[in-house]
């Protein structure tokens, strides 16, 4: 029988015995010593390969170097880097979580940042400049969806305070405004999903939040740049916020003196605002958040207000407002 037949055998060819022990014996060949995983063999056969490229998103990344920053630990264990690069949100290629198989034709460089608005000194920055010239530094954070599935990740990136105080914003500015990219070509939702004008994908922060410890320009994570379905080349990570503020593939950083509007604020004001402070107290109008889910692990685990890090962004909602926590 030939090699390459062996999992269309022709019933007629052999009796099921023998397909059953051909079988066994292939997967032993391959290092399985047991039948368990044959049903996942059978699903995708090239499973290990794809585990090990994911189509080609994970190879020929850049390791960045970039000090460790220990101050914020982790009261649980790193997601493996592959369960985070698989399980994804980026609606601009997919609505699906399978994004690694979408972003191939995503093209991130050249790219610039664009950095506008009520400042000083308004500038363009290119992305490789950026990552040469800014002070970068890896830091283990939580991340919670509010879709309540959460991952902790080391992301390497620059303190958005860093960059607020080098382009000098005005007396004025109390708010910023992120745009993410556009372009259709590359983006098929772009041109078809919710409302096309809504697109590009745009957030917003205040100026007390974008200038928190917290608050960090991701450019790498787990030691090397960006992974295109992880928002290459640069995202915005505010770990304390649901994850839909942190938004990817940023080109326009643009500082003004009003709550800009955001993009699922616009698409459903009533499931999700412009704080999206983390809070298990706060039920999502469909779901609750009580609890989340642990990529790779399944793990569920309570959820906490802030995510955790209370300490360091309570005092920016005070008195408490539950509209802080949509
Ligand atoms: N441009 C853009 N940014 C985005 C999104 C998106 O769809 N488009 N999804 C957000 C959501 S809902 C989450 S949870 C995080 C997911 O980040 P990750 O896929 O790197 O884990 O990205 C956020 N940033
Ligand atoms: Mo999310």
């Amino acid at each position: 029988m030939a090699r390459s037949n062996r999992f269309t055998l022709p019933s007629s060819e052999i009796t099921p015995e023998a397909a059953f022990f051909s079988r066994r014996a292939f997967l032993k060949a391959l290092g399985f010593a047991g039948l368990n995983a044959w049903p996942l063999l059978n699903a995708c056969t090239n499973f290990a390969a794809e585990k090990r490229e994911l189509g080609g998103t994970l190879v020929n990344l850049k390791t960045l170097t970039a000090r460790k920053n220990d101050r914020y630990s982790l009261d649980r264990p790193l997601t493996d880097r592959v369960e985070a690069a698989k399980y994804n949100n980026f609606y601009e290629f997919t609505s699906g979580k399978d994004v690694w198989r979408s972003v191939e034709r995503f093209v991130t460089r050249p790219w610039q940042v664009a950095v506008t608005g009520m400042v000083k000194k308004p500038r363009v920055f290119d992305i490789d400049e950026l990552i040469r010239t800014m002070p970068l530094e890896e830091r283990t954070y939580r991340h919670r969806c509010v879709e309540a599935w959460a991952m902790a990740v080391p992301w390497t990136g620059l303190p958005l305070a860093e960059l607020v105080k080098r382009v000098e914003p005005l007396s004025g500015a109390t708010h910023i405004r992120f745009l993410s990219f556009l372009c259709k070509d590359q983006a098929p939702n772009q041109g078809g999903l919710f409302t096309t004008e809504l697109w590009p994908y745009h957030e917003g922060l205040t100026l007390a939040e974008a200038t928190n410890e917290l608050a960090l320009l991701a450019v790498g994570v787990y030691g090397k740049e960006l992974p295109k379905q992880h928002g290459a080349p640069i995202r915005l990570v505010t770990p304390w916020k649901y994850g839909f503020k942190g938004i990817k593939s940023i080109v326009e950083i643009s500082f003004t003196d009003r709550q800009p509007p955001t993009f699922w604020s616009s698409l459903g004001p009533d499931e999700y605002g412009f704080w999206a402070n983390v809070n298990p107290e706060v039920d999502h109008p469909r779901w609750s958040q009580k609890s989340e889910r642990m990529l790779g692990t399944g793990e569920r685990r309570p959820s906490v207000i802030f995510n955790g890090y209370g300490d360091y962004v309570a005092h920016l909602y005070r008195p408490p407002r539950l509209e802080y926590f949509y």
